[in-house]
């Protein structure tokens, strides 16, 4: 059986669609999950590029959130049936990415920057959600007619946008039908019900 080993700290972050997907599989691994100057000391040093998440597969350490969920979606067969579709579920997936850039970047604004935040709740949101609501399909990113990875990525990305930035994805019905969906799924339901309780 292979061994899995997931890095992070004791946050949802850049990590949480990963531990999402392998509920989803059913399959087992360790959550590792720091705290303060162990990251620092201990885990750093460690890493592939100083950084986390990062994930250990039978004691090969791969790195890169978005690297790492694509890699587990191919292992766990929730992918597009053949090149052509992997390849345009990547560019949602790189889409997404770009909404989640844009949200971390004012994830800790503080009040005097209220500005940022009003621009991205009322221009980028609308923006970047009605072109991404085109890729959408039944529920599922176009390149897969079954759940795949980038349908885990996308609903963890809107549920972030939702409730950090209090958006109603019920503007956007096909965003929110992929959402609720997900979350429905009986071993993420469960997952979302019963993990760790972050800040973040
Ligand atoms: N592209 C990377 C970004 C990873 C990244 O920036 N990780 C941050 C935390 S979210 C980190 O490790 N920061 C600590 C450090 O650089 O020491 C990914 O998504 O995996």
């Amino acid at each position: 059986m292979t061994s899995y080993k997931l890095y992070y700290w004791n946050a949802k972050g850049a990590t949480e669609s990963i531990r999402i997907i392998f509920a989803q599989a059913g399959v087992k691994y360790e959550d590792v999950r720091f705290e303060g100057e162990d990251w620092g000391k201990k885990y750093k040093p460690e890493m592939p590029f100083g950084q986390a998440p990062v994930l250990e597969v039978d004691g090969t350490k791969i790195a890169g959130s978005i690297n790492i969920l694509q890699y587990l979606g191919m292992i766990f067969g929730m992918t597009g049936n053949n090149d052509l579709d992997n390849a345009v579920l990547g560019g949602a997936s790189d889409y997404i990415s770009d909404i989640s850039i844009s949200m971390y970047k004012i994830w800790f604004a503080k009040d005097d920057e209220a500005e940022k935040i009003a621009e991205f709740k009322e221009k980028t949101v609308p923006q970047m959600f009605g072109v991404l609501q085109k890729h959408v399909k039944n529920g599922h990113f176009i390149g897969s007619e079954k759940l795949s990875w980038v349908d885990i990525q996308g609903y963890y990305m809107l549920d972030s946008v939702a409730s950090h930035f209090n958006v109603n994805l019920a503007d956007y019905p096909e965003l929110q039908k992929l959402h609720d969906d997900v979350a429905a799924q009986p071993n993420i339901k469960k997952w979302l019900e019963t993990r760790p309780k972050t800040e973040h």
